[in-house]
């Protein structure tokens, strides 16, 4: 008797396993029945977005990276801080995102379209994805079934984000503690090729101080420092932005390689890029021009693995009806 139970109740069990980790992957199809026109209704805004503000395509892929690497894609990222409560989006590293607004105007539309169904979070990929592919660079499949986190803190995003001053240990220490790999770092980092950059984020570089022990970084092409310098008058001069790709910085392409082979990337972690013989080796290759389509392939590869990170699924979570709030200030 005891041993036919189990053998009933052990194929049931495996089955219910399966099903339980089948429905904690995201997927293409998510909202294939609830919301089947949400990719469409994303792309549409996002060209008007875009086309308003084409200097937005920078910010918006940052928003889908920021929020990944703080408790996974949850939209932890978008949340306003609260009378007992920083967030995100008030951290030290976060101070210079941009296009919340943005997100909003999205998430807008699709409460019309199909209320209370899909996420900030997954709104957060698929805008990432058309600022990408707007920039003229790779498309992918974004999955989808995400749900929206309750909580967001400007302490953790401190210790997850990875440093402007970082170095490849240090770097590929955070992202392997994503589930990240050093192609990962190094592919991601081409996300660089969008957007501009404030100066402190790189200033040390550029000038003596007693934090960088009073040299300046011998890594940064003396030329390219100089006319840094005409940008970025002191170390916390924050009034001018510096493109990170100088001359292609709205369009997504391989440039940013060319730069950092050259010994013009922007931050630390750009030429660290080049201390590193995996790292270095690609960059020198797609730096060639010859690897454009390998590169782009790659990357939509690398944003997925990024957008799997720590998700919450199933009846993890909730799904937000305004991003910069959790919901149940509405109920
Ligand atoms: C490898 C580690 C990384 C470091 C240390 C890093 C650091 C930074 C810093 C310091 C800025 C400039 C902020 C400012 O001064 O305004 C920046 C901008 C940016 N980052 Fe990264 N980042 C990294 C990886 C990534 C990844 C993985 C992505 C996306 C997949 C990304 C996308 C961007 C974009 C698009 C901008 C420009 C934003 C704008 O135009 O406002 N970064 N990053
Ligand atoms: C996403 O994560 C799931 C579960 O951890 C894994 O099975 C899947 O292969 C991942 N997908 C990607 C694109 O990394
Ligand atoms: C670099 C930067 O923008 N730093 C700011 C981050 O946020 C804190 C707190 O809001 C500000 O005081 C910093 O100036
Ligand atoms: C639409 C939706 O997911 N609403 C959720 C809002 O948050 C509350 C509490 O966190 C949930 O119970 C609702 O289901």
């Amino acid at each position: 008797m005891k041993r036919n139970t189990s053998c009933v109740l052990l194929p049931v069990a495996i089955v219910l396993v399966l099903l339980g980790s089948a429905l904690a992957q995201l997927d293409t199809a998510f909202y294939s029945r609830t919301c089947p026109k949400v990719e469409e209704i994303v792309r549409e805004e996002m060209v008007r977005i875009i086309s308003a503000a084409p200097s937005l395509a920078g910010p918006l892929l940052r928003l889908h990276f920021h929020d990944c690497f703080v408790r996974g894609c949850d939209a932890s990222v978008l949340l306003d801080s609260t009378a007992g409560n920083t967030a995100e989006r008030d951290a030290k590293p976060n101070k210079s995102l941009r296009g919340f607004g943005s997100v909003e105007r999205v998430k807008a539309k699709l409460e019309a379209a199909c209320p209370g169904t899909v996420s900030c979070a997954d709104v957060l990929a698929l805008m990432a994805r058309d600022a990408v592919v707007l920039a003229k660079g790779p498309t992918w499949q974004v999955a989808l079934g995400r749900r929206d986190g309750v909580v967001s803190s400007a302490t953790e995003a401190s210790d997850e984000l990875p440093p402007s001053f970082g170095d490849v240990p240090l770097l590929s220490k955070i992202f392997a503690s994503k589930g990240l790999d050093v192609k990962d770092l190094v592919v991601l980092s081409g996300a660089h090729t969008l957007g501009t950059a404030h100066c402190p984020s790189y200033a040390d570089r550029l000038y003596a101080s007693a934090g960088n022990g009073g040299l300046v970084d011998p890594s940064l092409d003396s030329e390219y420092a100089e006319k840094l310098r005409m940008k970025c008058k002191s170390v916390d001069d924050r009034s001018m932005l510096s493109e990170m790709d100088p001359g292609s910085y709205r369009t997504f392409d391989t440039s940013y390689y060319r730069q950092v082979a050259k010994r013009r990337g922007l931050f630390r972690s750009d030429a660290a890029l080049l201390t590193d013989d995996t790292t270095r080796d690609y960059v020198q290759r797609v730096a060639t021009g010859m690897f454009d389509d390998a590169f782009f392939r790659d990357f939509a590869e690398s944003m997925a693995k990024m957008g799997n990170v720590s998700v919450l699924t199933g009846v993890e979570g909730e799904i937000r009806k305004k991003c910069y709030v959790v919901n149940k200030s509405y109920y």
